[in-house]
Order: C-alpha cells, then sequence, then structure tokens
C-alpha cells in the first residue's frame, strides 16, 4: 500500500469510529451534538490519532485495540480547536475554511461544546479498557498523561503564554518551549498512547517520545509558515516563521524531523510508517 492510501485508510477507519462513538445529532439536547459534530466532521487531518494507531502498529497491535483512545485524543484536539477560536482567545471566525463554531451555534453553545468534547474524550479513552488485551494498568497510566499533557503544565498552559506574549522580548528558546507545550505536547500523548496501550517498554517509549517532541515542534513551525504564506490569518502575533523568517523556519523542520527519524533507529525497519508520517508532515500544504 503507498503511503497517501495508507493514511486515508486509516482516516477512512477514524472517521468511522468517531461517527458511532458521537451522540447524534437528533439526541437531546440536540443543539450541542450538532455542534460536536460540526467541528469533529469539519475536515480535519486526523494527524493525531493516525499517529495513535501507527505506533501501535509498530508493536504488532490493530486499530481496534486502540481506536477508542485515539478518537479520545482526537475529541480533545477539536475541543482545543473551538476554544481556540473564540472571541476571548484568538477571536477567529473561520477554521478549516468554515466559520467557527462560535460563529454558526453562537458562544454559549461553542463553549459547551468544547467542554462536552474534552470530557467525551476522556470517556473514550476509558472505554479502550473495554478491549480485551489491554492492561487496565495502561488506561490508568494514559489516564494521568493525558491529564498532564493538555493541563497547566503542557497545551493550557503554552495557550496562556501564547496569549500572553509580548512581541519584543521573545527568544528563540521561549518560543520553542512554548510550542513544546502547546502544540508537541498533544502530538507526543498521541504518540505515547500508541505505545503505552501496546505495553511498550520504557527504552521504547524514550525514543517514541522524543520523537513526538521534534515532529510536534515542526508541525507547530509549520503551521506558522502555511499562516504566513497562505496568507491565512497573520494575525501580527509573533510566532517562530515571522519572528525568524521562512528560509530558517524551514531549515529548523529540517533538523527536527531529521532527528525525529533518527531517534527511531532502535526500530529498525519497523519503523518505516513512523519515518514517512514525519516526512508527510514535512511537506503538508495544510
Ligand atoms: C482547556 C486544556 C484546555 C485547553 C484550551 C485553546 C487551548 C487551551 C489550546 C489550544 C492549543 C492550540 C490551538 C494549538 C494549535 C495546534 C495546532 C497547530 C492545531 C492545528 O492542528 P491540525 O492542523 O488541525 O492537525 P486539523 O484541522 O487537521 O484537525
Amino acid at each position: 500500500m503507498n503511503f497517501k492510501k495508507y493514511l486515508e485508510n486509516k482516516k477512512n477507519i477514524i472517521d468511522k469510529a468517531l461517527d458511532e462513538y458521537l451522540p447524534s445529532e437528533e439526541k437531546s439536547p440536540s443543539i450541542i451534538h450538532k455542534a460536536m459534530r460540526y467541528s469533529v466532521f469539519g475536515g480535519g487531518k486526523r494527524i493525531r490519532p493516525i499517529l495513535t494507531l501507527a505506533t501501535a502498529e509498530l508493536f504488532k497491535k490493530d486499530a481496534e485495540s486502540v481506536i477508542k483512545a485515539a478518537c479520545g485524543i482526537e475529541l480533545i484536539h477539536t475541543f482545543s480547536l473551538i476554544h481556540d477560536d473564540l472571541p476571548c482567545i484568538d477571536n477567529d471566525d473561520f477554521r478549516r475554511g468554515r466559520p467557527s463554531s462560535h460563529k454558526v451555534f453562537g458562544e454559549a453553545i461553542a463553549l459547551l461544546a468544547g467542554d462536552a468534547l474534552l470530557v467525551s474524550g476522556f470517556d473514550l479513552i476509558i472505554r479502550n479498557s473495554e478491549v480485551k488485551e489491554i492492561k487496565k494498568q495502561s488506561i490508568l497510566k494514559l489516564i494521568k498523561e493525558t491529564s498532564s499533557h493538555i493541563g497547566t503544565e503542557n497545551m493550557l498552559g503554552g495557550q496562556v503564554e501564547d496569549i500572553t506574549l509580548n512581541n519584543r522580548d521573545i527568544t528563540k528558546a521561549d518560543l520553542i518551549k512554548l510550542y513544546m507545550k502547546k502544540t508537541a505536547a498533544l502530538i507526543c500523548l498521541s504518540i505515547r498512547a500508541g505505545a503505552i496501550l501496546s505495553g511498550a517498554k520504557q527504552s521504547h517509549l524514550k525514543a517514541l517520545t522524543k520523537y513526538g517532541e521534534n515532529i510536534g515542534l515542526a508541525f507547530q513551525i509549520i503551521d506558522d509558515m502555511l499562516d504566513i504564506m497562505q496568507d491565512q490569518r497573520d494575525t501580527g502575533k509573533p510566532n517562530y516563521a515571522n519572528k525568524f523568517g521562512i528560509k530558517e523556519s524551514k531549515s529548523e523542520c529540517e533538523k527536527l524531523i531529521k532527528e525525529a527519524k533518527d531517534s527511531l533507529k532502535i526500530f529498525d525497519k519497523k519503523a518505516e510508517t513512523l519515518k514517512n508520517l514525519a516526512d508527510y508532515l514535512l511537506t503538508r500544504k495544510r
């Protein structure tokens, strides 16, 4: 199977599962279920759950063993996007070329849809314990990790730093630290989730964490470059690409992706898919 087909195939599995797990639009209170589905089925690339599935495959686990946790992480990601777009945070009217949640449903429902997706995300991770071969200990470890990766030490803390960013003072090292929390932490969690549920040993988790941090950082810098190059939303707020330039951003991403792939050496040929995923992130256009 070529890599494009691989991505399509995994995306289909994830979309089908998300449709099954989310409450139907008709279910009362209908408006919030509509809002949850509007954002979950709004054209996302499903990078994070694909990473969970691909990591589990590295340990010979099929999609069935980790799909609930993978979808749970996608719901948490969607919650962060809805809240990020709100007028009180980034005030974005559009997301993925469509009106953002609060533009369609109003601020109160958008806020609540985000909350509901966060809760449902944890619920799905817990429900991954229904898979017979998954140890309860692994689920507990994953819940703990999820809280810390999205809490004030990581995603939420990174977002706080992002909205209070002072244009002139930020150094490259500070920006990297911020990106590590705001974006790389959730990407890293997606990879660690696949490994933890597969019972990976410590040395494997360590290698995958390095891979996750590197591709997560590159992912955010690429996002900054796409914002500038596609002129989607240069808010004037400092980011890696507008502060250090496209050339420097590109070479930083190439370096990060190379190091990410190098960190997978201990898996030998078995890590081909994760290496392809890292390369794909480097060339993505959206
Ligand atoms: C309350 C825990 C908590 C968090 C809220 C809003 C927020 C705090 C955090 C948001 C952090 C954020 C929006 C980071 C940006 C990460 C990023 C580049 C998202 C885009 O990811 P893609 O391209 O999105 O994978 P698609 O559209 O493909 O799903």
